[in-house]
């Protein structure tokens, strides 16, 4: 496949309702989106970057600027592109693997689409349709907490992850658990918010029949996660720390984590992500596929992602309508506390032109030589 061109567009896009973590609050998205023009098809990535280096070292102007200057002349000096090639020929520029996931992502679709193959087919999936979970912000009372998590309960959300942070963590995970019962699938997500002064916090959460508490320390700290670890019954899932197969593997081996939250973008892309889950498997680790508040075109990707056999766990592939009134895709719809997998070749999902036409902030075009 040639790469004839790459554009680059910015996004604004609303959420419902903002979304407060260990490390911020989103209001809106800033998306960057990336369409691979090629002389066969033309694909889409979604960059997962937020518009602040808050929650991963990279941010989406600093994603942009990468993929302009160093990513985009790399990728049309090799002449023929497959997505196979993508990796290995970024591979010179170190790090920014979100940037790297973006045109991987790009030039994977271009490539299926050309070939009539859905993502989930490529990938090795086994499902029709995945389990979803929903990621719950820190609320600004327990009172409002209770009633969130129980409007997502009612529209069958088959798990609950809550954000925590010192000081909302113990209380408001015991309110959830008092007001909804022992069987609800319940997990934490500190965001890396917890040291050594303030693990005995979580050691209280022990209590609480959790599925897992995801990365409670941060990125590098392999060996404070294993020995809490180690303490706990209830297992740790690492996020932020899972850079590649190879930090899954090593994490694993010292006993830092029994779960791996796989995403796309922050690993260098969906073929990575798979090579993880393979390894995971190898290794008797669940994996279960996270979230960066997409739209509904990196939803799709994720949810062909979650189809993969050792996808065990339900994601946070939430459904369309809980981040964005509009998205920019055909909303995607939770049926049973499930959604469907795409099966259209390539990521699947068509954007909606008007829709993204009035979201844009921001476009550029890159092309060979010129770059
Ligand atoms: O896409 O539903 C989603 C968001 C899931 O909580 C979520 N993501 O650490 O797992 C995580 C966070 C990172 C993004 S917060 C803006
Ligand atoms: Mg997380």
């Amino acid at each position: 496949m040639k790469l004839e061109a790459l554009e680059l567009r910015r996004l604004d896009v609303p959420l419902v309702r903002p979304f407060r973590t260990s490390f911020g609050v989103q209001t809106s998205r800033d998306v960057l989106l990336v369409r691979a023009v090629s002389d066969e098809a033309d694909g889409w990535g979604e960059c997962v970057a937020l518009s602040a280096p808050i929650y991963s070292s990279e941010y989406v102007e600093g994603a942009q600027a990468v993929i302009r200057d160093h990513l985009a002349p790399r990728l049309f000096k090799a002449g023929d592109v497959t997505a196979r090639a993508v990796g290995p020929v970024l591979a010179p520029v170190l790090g920014h693997r979100m940037a790297k996931a973006t045109l991987e992502m790009a030039v994977l679709d271009a490539e299926l689409c050309a070939h009539g193959m859905p993502l989930a087919q490529y990938l090795g999936g086994v499902r029709e349709r995945v389990e979803c979970g929903v990621s719950v912000g820190i609320a600004p009372t327990i009172d409002e907490l209770l009633e969130e998590v129980g409007g997502y309960i009612d529209h069958g959300y088959r798990r609950i992850k809550l954000k925590i942070q010192p000081g909302w963590d113990v209380e408001p995970v015991r309110a959830v658990r008092e007001s909804f019962g022992e069987d609800l699938l319940l997990q934490v997500d500190a965001n890396a918010a917890y040291d050594a002064g303030t693990t005995s916090l979580l050691e209280r959460l022990d209590d609480f029949n959790l599925l897992l508490i995801e990365q409670p320390f941060e990125e590098e700290d392999l060996q404070q996660h294993a020995s809490l670890a180690e303490r706990l019954r209830t297992p740790i899932c690492l996020d932020e720390s899972i850079t590649s197969a190879r930090a899954a593997a090593e994490a694993i081996r010292m006993g830092a984590c029994r779960i791996v939250n796989i995403k796309a973008g922050r690993v260098g892309g969906y073929l990575e992500a798979a090579r993880i889950s393979d390894i995971c498997a190898a290794l008797g680790v669940s994996v279960w596929c996270g979230g960066m508040l997409e739209t509904g075109l990196g939803r799709a990707a994720n949810v062909a992602l979650a189809s993969l056999p050792n996808f065990r766990l339900p994601g946070d592939t939430s459904a369309s309508d809980r981040y964005y009134a509009e998205d920019i895709t055909e909303p995607f719809v939770l049926v049973d506390g499930m959604l469907p997998v795409p099966t259209a070749p390539g990521v699947g999902v068509e954007l909606r032109v008007d829709v993204v036409e009035a979201m844009t902030t921001q476009m550029e075009t890159l092309v060979p030589g010129l770059t």
